[in-house]
């Protein structure tokens, strides 16, 4: 429990460690109450540190301290203290020395699911960002990198398999005793969050991958028994990437073993430890009749994440934790090329920035907005966030699009070189992509140091005299807490100059050609750009690809973005004129829904989108896309201040009525043309065919609620896989009919033993739109099927609750509010990080109307004023009221 308040870490005090430590030998003896672990460190005064050497002070967290020895000679109680969990050794010489401590921990108790703890009856680790130090006394920071020798003892009966990083060594039983033991030797220096350790009773597949220079690896997914028919597309997704990082950046697996351990309760997707992933196990398990196109998706995305950060993080790792970044917007980066080269390019990035407007822009637009490199931060786990990981993502293809794709990769290459082994920072990552390129990247460091989306305005006239056009570009970005002034950026912008037939118009940019890299890029406040030698007045397709994660804003008339709409080469922009189109209805829609004055003329828009129903080269799942309108959140962001949540809601759905009755005839046709092969296959083409169709019966369910209703039961009770079924409840919980509630029920009855499908169920009930949301959630809270101790649960239910219903959530009486509110206070003794991850969700409670604020502001402060709060929650609530 915290007595004081909780102080930040400052990026600007990082010092190096007094001491490293070299090799690290771990005897673990399992128990569910009482896990000793004896670790012996061969460290010595690092002569990098301001004063090396010195009393070691070492990390610890909700251990029993037993014993500890240098050099064999047990250390006298006045050689030891304690402070805040931290072990004190003194009296040491500055010297390289050999420690041993014994200390205690207890796996069942530890329900933060962070350190050693249990789960369904499988001891699992989880270290990053600082769980080790529940596991034992230790430098835990990412900057000291030793090697590993673990030697695990467990009962037999109850943990036939015992696992950690690294190769298997030796292993056998215990003489005299029921236990057994493994002793696992990893060759590779790592930073401890890296550290793992999986034991119990499990099952698993295998399979073999010969890398490029011919060493053969052994691939091995764990799971539990009985479960092992559900790893096929995970093990397939983990040899597609293994192959893709040797093409695509000429990365190879450095062990004899890769192995993914598959558990049900995970404080988040999953783990990159090295050479033993840990995954929650909704991103490896998947069977047609149980997981959806996404959830495949999801898992091929995931299962590459990991495996590339063996190099982008592991090889090299991150100096301290502001450097987050580095490792995971890098490897964001790699796993979103990966998805597009074995899928569609242009749906990956579309679904790439929905993702990033509905998570990363309001995050930077609000209270909790911080640079892609923090400052400082109270609990690292509240950085793991969409700033981080998106936007990083985003600020690596911004530095592609700048140096081209050769230069980038020679870049690569050169920061693999530098620093292969080492734990760096963002400098020396850029600084690769200087070096390699021979560009100036000191303007573009900003992005990495200044939060807030930026706005750009662009302004194109033609002057049909001189046969040039003339691009106006100005950037703003507005304050950011802590940051109220911002210098301009360097901003990489994808053009494009359409002619009348479609065709992209040559860029002669004042003489020069941009034909080769098609790229602007915008330095000052205020830039022009003259393109010359055009005969006709052209349409600006800018921001190609969404090159830069910008908020955009252009003087493109009605007729320019429809135009686009229709004929832009860039799909991104295809996509995005259809957005801007749909976006300018909704926010137009909304003051005369409220005063019920004219509504907006939406026929051009539908028209628009009926062409793209019916053009038989766009993929279905772009088409899909397309018939989206932009999120509740992303139209509550443009408004940006006094949001009636419940008008954002009505407005967007009165746009998919309008849309759905133009088309109703035309989306009927297309129900039928897009129906994808009987078997199922979870390939991007027949994905996209059924997604093509969810859409089609959205907006007819939009238009006709009746017919919509029946329409969507009767595709659930046909639907042959999990796709369609939650195809169809996903339009059932839109509508207000007993429909909903009967697929609901049929849905749990039919699901009720899969854990992964409860928890499917939970979040489609959860995100019904309906401003007694809050009733029906509590009621769920207390089903059966419920508990606060599953991650997977809380996030299902609360998670979906607050993070995605946006009509309920935000109920005008302010009932979602104080559901969230109790929710985290009772978590929060739990699993702080959990707690501290919904707490989130009040993240843009500041642009809401008075009312709404004003129930949000209560549910807040009643989370703030509660005694024992964790670093965790305590920060994400202060800094959210801003105080
Ligand atoms: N590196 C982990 C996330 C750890 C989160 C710690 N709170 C998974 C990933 O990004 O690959
Ligand atoms: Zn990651």
């Amino acid at each position: 429990m915290r007595t004081e308040t909780p102080q930040p870490i400052h990026l600007k005090d990082y010092q190096p460690s007094a001491w490293l430590i070299d090799r690290v030998e771990l005897a673990v003896h399992l128990d569910p109450v009482e896990t000793r672990v004896i670790s012996r460190l061969e460290m010595r005064p690092n002569p990098k540190a301001a004063k090396p050497g010195g009393p070691i002070t070492l990390d610890g967290e909700a251990l029993t301290f037993e014993s500890a020895s240098l050099e064999g000679k047990p250390l006298t109680p006045e050689q030891i203290s304690f402070e805040d969990g931290r072990l004190t050794l003194n009296d040491i010489p500055s010297r390289p020395v050999s420690i041993e401590i014994s200390s205690t921990c207890n796996p069942q108790a530890n329900s933060e699911l962070s350190g050693l703890y249990l789960t369904n009856g499988i001891y699992c680790t989880q270290c990053e960002a600082e769980g080790f130090r529940r596991i034992t006394y230790f430098l835990d920071r990412p900057d000291v990198l030793a090697r590993y020798r673990v030697r695990i003892e467990a009962d037999k009966a109850a943990c036939p398999v015992l696992l950690s990083n690294g190769n298997l060594v030796a292993g056998g039983d215990i003489e005299g005793c029921d236990r057994h033991y493994a002793l696992w030797e990893d060759p590779h220096p790592k930073p401890s969050y890296l550290f793992a350790l999986v034991a119990g009773t499990l099952a698993h597949v295998a399979d073999r991958f010969t890398t490029r220079s011919g060493r053969e690896v052994g691939l091995r997914i764990y799971v539990e028994p009985g479960k092992e028919d559900r790893c096929a597309y995970a093990m397939e997704s983990l040899k597609n990437a293994m192959r893709w990082d040797e093409e695509a950046f000429g990365r190879e697996y450095d062990l004899d073993l890769f192995m993914i351990v598959a558990v049900s309760d995970f404080n988040m997707g999953a783990m990159e430890n090295k050479g033993l992933n840990v995954f929650n196990d909704k991103y490896v398990l998947a069977l047609p009749q149980a997981a959806t196109d996404l959830d495949y998706a999801n898992i091929e995305g995931i299962i590459a994440h990991e495996y590339f950060h063996n190099w982008t993080g592991n090889r090299i790792t991150c100096r301290d934790w502001f450097q987050l970044c580095l490792k995971e917007g890098l490897t964001v980066f790699r796993d979103q090329e990966y998805s597009s080269d074995v899928r569609s390019r242009p749906v990956k990035r579309i679904s790439d920035v929905r993702l990033l407007r509905t998570h990363q822009f309001p995050e930077d637009a609000g209270p909790l907005a911080h640079p892609v490199r923090p400052s400082s931060y109270i609990e690292i786990n509240n950085f793991y966030t969409a700033t981080v990981y998106e936007k990083g993502a985003e600020l690596c293809r911004m530095l592609k699009t700048l140096l081209g794709a050769e230069a980038f990769r020679k870049a690569m290459d050169l920061y693999f070189e530098r620093h292969d082994g080492e734990a760096a920072a963002v400098e020396d990552f850029v600084r690769s992509m200087a070096d390699a390129s021979g560009r100036d990247l000191t303007q573009f460091f900003r992005w990495y140091e200044q939060a807030g989306t930026p706005e750009v305005i662009a302004e194109g006239s033609y002057d049909k005299a001189r046969q040039s056009y003339t691009l106006t570009l100005t950037q703003t970005t507005p304050a950011t807490p802590g940051q109220t002034v911002k210098s301009p950026f360097h901003i990489p912008l994808g053009i494009g100059l359409v002619g009348s037939k479609g065709e992209d118009l040559p860029l002669d940019l004042d003489g020069k050609g941009l034909s080769n890299r098609p790229v602007i890029e915008l330095t000052e406040r205020t830039q022009s750009f003259r393109f010359t030698g055009l005969k006709e007045r052209p349409v600006l397709s800018i921001n190609r690809a969404f090159a830069a994660p910008v908020k955009l804003a252009s003087n493109l008339t009605d007729d320019d973005l429809l135009f686009l709409m229709a004929h832009d080469s860039d799909s991104f922009n295809r996509w995005e004129a259809g957005q801007t189109i749909a976006r300018k209805l909704i926010m137009e829609a909304m003051p005369a829904l409220g005063r019920s004055s004219a509504l907006p003329d939406p026929a051009r828009y539908a028209a628009a989108l009926g062409a793209s129903l019916e053009n038989p080269a766009l993929e279905p799942a772009f088409v899909a896309l397309m018939l989206s309108p932009p999120g509740e959140g992303d139209i509550a962001g443009e408004l940006g201040r006094d949001v009636d949540t419940d008008l954002v809601h009505r407005a967007r759905e009165w746009l998919r009525r309008e849309s759905g009755r133009i088309l109703e005839r035309r989306l009927a046709a297309a129900w039928q043309r897009a129906e994808p092969d009987p078997a199922y296959s979870p390939d991007p083409l027949n994905a996209g065919k059924r997604a093509l169709r969810h859409g089609v019966l959205g907006l007819l369910a939009a238009a006709d609620a009746e017919e919509g209703a029946s329409l969507a039961l009767e595709h659930f009770g046909q639907a042959r896989n999990m796709t369609d079924m939650i195809g169809a409840l996903g339009v059932l919980i839109q509508i207000e009919r007993p429909e909903r509630e009967e697929a609901l029920d049929r849905f749990y009855e039919q699901h009720r033993q899969d854990h992964l499908l409860v928890d499917k169920w939970l979040a489609l009930n959860a995100q019904v739109p309906s401003a007694g949301a809050a009733r029906r959630v509590k009621a769920l809270m207390g089903h059966s099927e419920f508990t606060l101790s599953r991650p997977n649960r809380v996030r299902a239910l609360i998670g979906s609750f607050a993070g995605m219903n946006p009509v309920g959530f935000n109920a005008a009486d302010g009932a979602g509010y104080d559901l969230l509110a109790s929710v985290v206070l009772k978590l929060d003794p739990k699993n702080p990080q959990l707690a501290a991850r919904l707490a989130g969700n009040f993240k843009s409670y500041k642009v809401l109307e008075e009312g709404r604020r004003a129930h949000a502001e209560a549910a807040l402060k009643r989370i703030a004023a509660a005694s024992g709060l964790s670093r965790d929650t305590y920060e994400i609530v202060t800094r959210t009221l801003g105080e």
